[in-house]
């Protein structure tokens, strides 16, 4: 077994085995072999179905507890030392009264089980980007993910050496065996699960839950919630964002990073086949991306992550074929449906659903049967690079250098589908009034609106006061003429009769084209008081055959819809306090007084 050198860790994991009290330790060393054994252990106690070899090989199928299926944010922390650094958007406890009700969980919490202990790098390993996190978890579904998420194994220890910089992350299932006790299909605590973070420290300590983003802790606690804090201390911007590589027909490249709230497309827009002849996109991430200077003052952008931890419902060849080709093998399938011959299904992945399957809980399954097949939240977890578009430098350690920044949501009125900032600190304004609809809005009506600033709502580990003064910080402290410009988009436009006004997916590359042309200092855009707007003209619509009247809508700037929302914008920003950046109050007056001119002029 690969032996620990490092005099922090191996305190620390013997501490925790001290505490946790598991039948064994079990360091991982990363390799196939390790990954095939966890495999299969888990084949053998009931938890993953092995799938048809011949239709996708090595790949597994998994059902959680109904009762652990998505992230929860409403038993997610943040334990700052003081409440007032957690700020609004935040639920706190005090770190030294959460650690003493954690500790009390944790003991003896491990009984029966093997305590695991994965090193592993979010980012390629060794980069100045990268940074290390070592998980300790009683899960072996943890550890399979672990290995497809990120880059784990001895190679980690290597570059770690005898330094105590990593983030120490603590999981358990929260539930220990009784010595004769036989294990159920998949170990949870559904009445004591706690997500927690300890930015102070740099720790993460999670409770009671084995699923997604509660449990794989390289995902959104480390590389969000920590590392926003990190970032924040240390000068970069760790963000919920995209990266793609667009190249145009003459071979020139941009790099863009987007950032948009759960449910609006990211994976789909990180790896669409574009349908303007001639241009490509790969992709690099899509979820997080990790953004630090260059010596040459631009702002390089690594993914942290090592594969896709998407969801299922919803992908299909249509919406996102590059997708569906990367879970051709090697890849988990989480709470989707099973069927006859062996493989999965979700709504949403073929015209016509197989005429049987098993369901996600279990219970047989036909399409005349009114239920759901796969869980919404159902998932794929699968290697990046496996993906058919993935950018042959996605790994690369220095980072790709970020020319464009998207912030986008689900808006049926108001915002167009593209509008550039006017400068880094109205991009900021623009990034930090971000809103997506909680549902689709019904025919003629506006659906609920929820502000998710910068998609980091859920994942911004400090105070979001703070946060917006530190992208207004890392904008003042660059060159401006090399900072990314940024833009607002929104495919989800819609018509009177609620009808997209836009076609979506792989049409979106027109907008990307436009991005792409605006940082080449060519395309054409129109000065509004919301930003700059692409021309009619400027756009590139060629072969679309969309009606006049959805492009006059879909670049028009509606002054009233934008007046009515300042109310809102407003409230929002009353709750941040005092630690809204007084620039941001600017931007707000001053886009009122434009709309106001542009009223009256
Ligand atoms: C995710 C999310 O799982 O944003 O990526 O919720
Ligand atoms: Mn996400």
């Amino acid at each position: 077994m690969t032996e620990i050198r490092n005099r922090t860790l191996a305190t620390w994991v013997k501490d925790m085995a001290a505490l946790c009290t598991p039948d064994s330790v079990h360091v991982c060393d990363g390799s196939q072999q390790e990954y095939d054994s966890m495999t299969q252990l888990m084949v053998d106690a009931g938890t993953f179905i092995r799938l048809n070899d011949a239709l996708r090989p090595n790949s597994f199928f998994c059902r959680s507890d109904p009762a652990d299926v998505a992230r929860v944010e409403e038993f997610t922390f943040i334990c700052s030392k003081k409440q007032a650094e957690a700020g609004p958007t935040n639920n706190w406890r005090d770190p030294d009264e959460m650690r003493q009700h954690l500790n009390g969980l944790f003991r003896g919490c491990m009984c029966g089980r093997t305590l695991f202990v994965i090193p592993y790098s979010m980012g390629p390993i060794g980069s100045h980007i990268s940074k290390i996190g070592i998980e300790i978890t009683d899960s072996p579904y943890v550890v399979c993910n672990m290995h497809i998420m990120t880059r784990v194994g001895t190679a980690v220890l290597d570059v770690l050496g005898d330094s105590s910089d990593f983030v120490k992350c603590l999981h358990s299932v929260g539930m220990p065996l009784e010595p004769s006790q036989a294990d159920v299909p998949w170990p949870c605590n559904a009445n004591n699960k706690y997500i927690t973070h300890f930015p102070e420290t740099r720790e993460i300590i999670s409770f009671g839950s084995g699923y997604g983003g509660n449990a794989l802790l390289g995902k959104k606690c480390f590389s969000l919630r920590i590392a926003s804090v990190l970032a924040r201390d240390e000068g970069w911007l760790a963000e919920h964002m995209l990266i793609l590589k667009m190249t145009s027909p003459k071979s020139e490249v941009h790099y863009v990073a987007a950032a948009f709230p759960s449910a609006c497309g990211k994976t789909n827009l990180a790896m669409m086949n574009p349908t303007v002849p001639g241009w490509k996109i790969e992709c690099i991430g899509d979820d997080i991306a990790w953004m630090k200077f260059g010596k040459d003052g631009r702002l390089y952008a690594i993914n942290p992550e090592a594969g896709f931890f998407g969801v299922a419902p919803g992908t299909s060849m249509q919406s996102n074929p590059n997708a569906l080709l990367t879970l051709g093998a090697n890849s988990i399938f989480t709470n989707c449906a099973l069927t006859p011959d062996g493989d999965i299904w979700w709504e949403g992945m073929t015209d016509e659903p197989p005429c049987s399957l098993v369901d996600w809980l279990r219970r047989p399954w036909t399409p005349a049967c009114g239920r759901k097949a796969a869980h919404p939240n159902a998932r794929f977890t699968t290697p990046a690079r496996q993906c058919p578009v993935i950018a042959p430098e996605w790994q690369d350690p220095k980072g790709v250098p970020i020319s464009a920044m998207l912030f986008g949501g689900r808006r049926g009125g108001v915002v167009p589908l593209a509008t550039e900032a006017l400068s880094w600190q109205h991009g900021v304004f623009l990034g930090s009034i971000m809103a997506s609809e909680k549902t689709a809005a019904a025919a003629g009506k506006v659906g609920e609106l929820r502000r998710d600033p910068f998609a980091m709502l859920p994942f911004c580990g400090y105070h979001m006061g703070d946060y917006f003064a530190h992208w207004l910080r890392i904008g003042a402290g660059a060159d401006a003429a090399k900072l990314p410009k940024i833009y607002y988009v929104n495919w989800f436009r819609r018509s009177p009769e609620g009808k997209f006004l836009w076609p979506g997916f792989g049409d979106n590359s027109r907008v990307l084209k436009w991005v792409f042309e605006r940082c080449a200092g060519k395309a054409e855009a129109v000065e509004t008081p919301i930003g700059r707007l692409p021309t009619a003209k400027a756009l590139d619509l060629t072969g679309l055959k969309l009606p006049e009247q959805n492009v006059r809508t879909l670049l028009d700037v509606d002054t009233q819809g934008w007046l009515a929302e300042l109310p809102s914008i407003r409230e929002h920003y009353d709750s941040f306090g005092a630690r809204l950046p007084a620039a941001l109050k600017t931007e707000l007056e001053t886009l009122e007084r434009r709309l106001k001119a542009a009223v009256k002029g």
